[in-house]
């Protein structure tokens, strides 16, 4: 919570989504070595496909600013599955096509084929407490941790307020109720009670 009330963070927000905003999820993104002998490594599940996070939510009005900021706990690398960005993909809506690699642990297994994504990308290689804040149609995905070394980052998720979520198109729908939103305004946010935590 602190991280993502961070008057740094907020301030940068308010630049992209307005002054009244919400801030819709915090999730953390654990890959851990797969050298770790004998640590319990899924051999799957640790890619992440291509997405754009507000298309595969269901976000909606198409019109509502949506910003995402990854914060690195650890260092990120290409070997130990940083992110990679694929820019100018926030103008357009993309495809994503459910069971597209299994490996993937989105729901579905979505992703954007690559055929629809430019063929430049760029890495988030960032060091710990480095973060991005991205445009939430911009198109990412992480590969595997290949490396000895462990890495995790958190994701927050910030809308205007006016956003609305719409029902997520997953055929082996999983009830995942998004707790309730964060409203921040200005350089604060409230913190809902803990009944709606
Ligand atoms: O941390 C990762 O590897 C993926 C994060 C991600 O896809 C996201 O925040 O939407």
């Amino acid at each position: 919570m602190k991280a993502a009330t961070a008057e740094e963070v907020l301030e940068a927000i308010q630049q992209v989504v307005g002054p009244d905003f919400v801030l819709l999820s915090t999730t953390f993104f654990a890959k851990y070595p797969l050298q770790t002998e004998g640590a319990n490594q899924p051999k799957c599940l640790t890619v992440i496909g291509t997405h754009q996070d507000r298309q595969y939510w269901g976000l909606e009005p198409a019109s509502a600013p949506v910003a995402s900021v990854w914060i690195a706990i650890d260092n990120a690398t290409r070997e130990n599955g940083a992110m990679q960005m694929y820019p100018t993909t926030h103008k357009t809506p993309l495809p994503h096509v459910k069971h597209y690699d299994n490996c993937s642990a989105l729901f579905d297994a979505q992703s954007i084929p690559p055929e629809d994504l430019p063929a430049e990308s760029e890495f988030l290689e960032l060091v710990p407490g480095q973060y991005a804040i991205f445009d939430s149609r911009t198109a990412h995905r992480s590969g595997r941790n290949s490396s000895p070394s462990r890495r995790i980052g958190l994701t927050m998720i910030y809308a205007s307020a006016d956003i609305v979520l719409k029902e997520m198109d997953y055929q082996n729908y999983v009830e995942w109720r998004v707790p309730m939103p964060i409203r921040c305004a200005g350089k604060s946010c409230e913190e809902p009670s803990g009944a709606e935590l």
